[in-house]
């Protein structure tokens, strides 16, 4: 039976999705072009240096790691700027409701986020108390795809990947907790989130009770 939740934190607790994608194309279009809402699905979930290489390979640039670590913090200062004005009412709706869920169900659960930014957002809403496990950018040596956020989270609760339920909104995330063993469920749209054993538009729309039946189920 399942035991524990793991959830991704952009996009799925907070949209810091949209200051990703703002503070990616304000230096893209500082180097002289553009990338569309479709094009940053492929950053969600993604390390600060690889989504940069995407970026950079987009707009058919070849530049030095200085001046690619330059770009990269660049690009994460302009982030910061929008996460410092960040508050709980940040939150996504339907997640304060989920959790009191989650918690009345007995559930274990994690934080699976490949931003090194993570602690520091948590602490702006007022969540750095709620998970029993953080695991975020600094603790993680591969970002998404790779499993590794996901099976650290499951470790350090002292469950087994088949215990556990990842909640994602990107395609990379997806496939780490489909890579990991895991039920996954994921928010936004079934056609580009085609791995997740089941879709919704956001937390909002589920309730506890109604995950744990669908992965319960899961032969
Ligand atoms: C998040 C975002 C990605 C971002 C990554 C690294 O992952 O979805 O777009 O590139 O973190 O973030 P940072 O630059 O803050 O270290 P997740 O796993 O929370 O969706
Ligand atoms: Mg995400």
């Amino acid at each position: 039976p399942i035991k524990a939740f793991l959830f991704d934190l952009d996009g799925v607790i907070v949209d810091t999705a949209v200051y990703h994608y703002q503070a990616w194309k304000r230096l893209a279009n500082e180097l002289g072009f553009d990338i569309s809402e479709e094009f940053n699905e492929r950053l969600k979930g993604v390390s600060r240096t690889e989504s940069l290489d995407i970026i950079l390979a987009h707009g058919g640039l070849t530049l030095p790691d200085e001046e690619k670590l330059e770009l990269a913090s660049q690009k994460n200062n302009w982030y910061l700027d929008l996460v410092s004005r960040m508050t709980a009412e940040d939150i996504l709706p339907g997640v304060a409701t989920f959790f009191s869920q989650v918690r009345k169900a007995g559930l274990q659960t994690a934080l699976g986020s490949v931003s090194k930014n993570a602690p520091l957002i948590l602490e702006r809403i007022g969540m750095s108390a709620v998970f029993d496990a953080v695991i975020d950018g600094n603790k993680i040596s591969k970002g998404k795809p790779d499993p590794e956020v996901f099976t650290k989270g499951a470790a350090e609760l002292e469950v087994r990947p088949a215990e556990c339920v990842v909640f994602e909104d990107a395609v990379a995330g997806v496939e780490a907790g489909k890579r990991g063993g895991m039920f996954v469920v994921g928010l936004g749209s079934p056609e580009v989130l085609t791995q997740a054993d089941l879709v919704a538009p956001s937390l909002d729309v589920l309730t506890v009770d109604e995950v744990l039946a669908k992965a319960n189920a899961r032969p």
